[in-house]
């Protein structure tokens, strides 16, 4: 049995390949270098990172439009399920005991579109350390490190501490970064916080959110910033904070409303 989306898409993902071939006079060792490329992506665990670098971003934007509430934003290659989760309130992202970087609040409120406050929000956040790598990705990083789970209150009002991760540069000695120097384009991301929310009704939403005035944010190499995914920022100098820190406090709220899918 044929399925209609698949045949719809799949024929004609074919035709606008075969048009390019002829388009731009592809010869066979060329089609024989992309070919060989894929492979050395799928290799290198990289396969997602490039798709996820150069066409993530528009898929969402497609999901996006006609959304109301929050937009959602790219989820990216570093997801994992069933981080930990986190003891509190006050929560604490899982750190090492000397991690480093500046102290972070990230906080904010989960509502309905209508502005009902939303009690018991999952929140799955994961982000990554102050030298730009992942637990579970990167060497050397305690599992689960930077990456865990927490709910919002009865008022819908979420907080957690963890650190402000710096921007961050792709790998750039696999194949993604072998493409990414051919077409003469740097290597990195504004700085980001991703975090996936879930809701017993309206279901599962991934974000992920910017810091005003950062680095690369009107470069992205993946081309996933968007206004209303910046957050708030206010920087806390030490002299003002109780322990004599200063800290970066970081609020974002969601409007978080029925997928256009599930309407
Ligand atoms: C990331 O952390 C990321 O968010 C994306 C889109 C690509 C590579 C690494
Ligand atoms: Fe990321």
């Amino acid at each position: 049995m044929t399925n209609d989306r698949v045949l719809t898409v799949v024929e004609d993902l074919e035709r606008t390949l075969v048009e390019f071939i002829r388009k731009h006079g592809i010869t066979h060792a060329e089609y024989r270098a992309a070919t060989d490329l894929i492979i050395a992506e799928v290799e290198a665990g990289e396969a997602s990172l490039l798709f996820d670098v150069f066409l993530e971003a528009a898929a969402t934007d497609m999901d996006n439009h006609g959304r109301t509430g929050s937009i959602e934003a790219i989820e990216g290659p570093f997801y994992l399920p069933g981080a930990p989760w986190l003891e509190g309130p006050p929560y604490v992202m899982p750190q090492r005991p000397d991690e480093a970087g500046v102290p972070l609040i990230f906080h904010g409120r989960v509502t309905s579109e209508t502005g009902r406050p939303l009690a018991e929000v999952e929140f799955d956040l994961w982000h990554a350390d102050a030298a730009g790598q992942y637990s579970q990705i990167h060497p050397n990083i305690p599992d689960w490190n930077l990456r865990g789970r927490f709910r919002s209150d009865a008022n819908g009002v979420f907080s957690v501490r963890t650190i402000a991760p710096p921007p961050y540069e792709i790998p750039k000695n696999g194949p993604t970064g072998t493409v990414l120097d051919a077409l003469g384009r740097h290597f990195f991301r504004p700085a980001h916080l991703h975090v996936k929310l879930r809701h017993e009704y309206f279901g599962e939403r991934t974000s992920q959110l910017y810091f005003p005035g950062g680095e690369y944010l009107d470069s992205d190499v993946a081309n996933a910033v968007r206004d209303e995914l910046v957050l708030d920022v206010t920087f806390v100098e030490g002299a003002a904070a109780a322990d004599g820190k200063s800290s970066v406090d970081a609020r974002y709220d969601f409007a978080f409303a029925p997928a256009v899918s599930d309407a």
